[in-house]
């Protein structure tokens, strides 16, 4: 199985990544005499002629399990060329949701946690978009040049201690020997909390730290052959050119932006969700927004599909 682009005559299918507050989310195993019969998938199915995703999700939600979802959310869209048909799933996180799931077609439900052993086997598609659903909903940027590494390794501890789990090491302007002390802390301080760090623009610096990837600029992805295989791989995003690359490159996530002005990119026209959201939609992989933005921007950001939100001065003003 391999993914691809889109060809025509590929099968729509809406599917649903139904997660509690607790973080569990609902896998459905397929019945006998269906293909891929026993594989444990996410709930979902073809979207008919002339229906929308969303529709056709609520509509096999209902079918399926009866239930009525009441908040959902588009969010990556992959295509697998199977033996049998080439599929394309539209995946929507659903937050909330009336009812409780119950099987209604013969097949058997189960809570997974992405921090215990998973059912098995798996559907094929389904390990690409496990470690896309892994990913925090906040991706903070460090600022030391800004702030001082003190002060900045201070308030990195504190949010940290208060949840954060991803972080890029930006600071591209520091000197050398500077930013790889300061680096070294920031991924000390992570590790310690269990949370992933990102070195911008340097795959050797992450590797000689220990760091778990590289952030590349939307300059660097021109010119990237391939990503690297043993790092997290995420790249900056402006237009929809850059993020068709970072797809191409079969990146891990890409931030898009600005999604509204900010002091960091005085020049350039923010894209507000709109702009962002057209860009954004039928990304295979997960899309943070950047650009002038908050926690509490959250929600509008999940409406416009994106992953989550990536932040320099939101990340630590609070
Ligand atoms: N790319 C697009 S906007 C931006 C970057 C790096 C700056 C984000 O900074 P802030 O302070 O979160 O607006």
């Amino acid at each position: 199985m391999t993914a691809a682009a889109a060809p025509a005559g590929v099968l729509e299918v809406a599917a649903a990544v139904i997660v509690r507050p607790d973080g569990a989310f609902l896998l459905a195993r397929r019945p006998a005499g269906k293909v891929y019969a026993g594989y444990w998938e996410f709930p979902g199915g073809k979207i008919e002629p002339g229906e929308s995703a969303e529709r056709a999700l609520a509509r096999e939600l209902r079918e399926e399990l009866g239930i009525e979802a009441r908040r959902a959310y588009a969010w990556i869209t992959r295509v697998y060329a199977y033996a049998h048909a080439t599929v394309r799933l539209n995946f929507f996180r659903v937050l909330e949701w009336s009812g409780e799931p119950h099987p209604h077609e013969d097949q058997q439900l189960a809570w997974q946690r992405l921090d215990a052993p998973l059912v098995e086997p798996m559907l094929p598609a389904n390990a690409p978009v496990l470690a896309s659903l892994a990913l925090p909903h906040e991706y903070a940027i460090t600022a030391a040049e800004r702030y001082g590494s003190e002060t900045m390794l201070a308030r990195l501890a504190a949010r940290l201690a208060a949840g954060l789990r991803l972080v890029q090491v930006r600071d591209a302007a520091m000197a050398r020997p500077a930013r790889t002390a300061f680096a070294r802390q920031v991924v000390e301080l992570a590790h310690a909390r269990g949370a992933k760090v990102l070195i911008h623009s340097d795959a050797g610096l992450a590797r000689s730290l220990g760091a778990d990837g590289v952030h590349y600029s939307g300059r660097e992805l021109e010119g990237l052959g391939e990503r690297p295989r043993d790092l997290l791989a995420a790249g900056s995003c402006h237009t929809r050119a850059e993020l068709e690359r970072a797809v191409g490159l079969g990146l891990d996530f890409a931030v898009l932006g600005p999604v509204k002005r900010t002091a960091s990119h005085p020049g350039a026209v923010p894209l507000g969700w709109e702009g962002f959201a057209r860009i954004a939609h039928g990304s295979a992989i997960p899309v943070y927004g950047i650009g002038g933005l908050q926690l509490a921007d959250l929600e509008p950001a999940w409406q416009a599909g994106a992953h989550g939100v990536a932040m320099i001065s939101g990340a630590w003003s609070a």
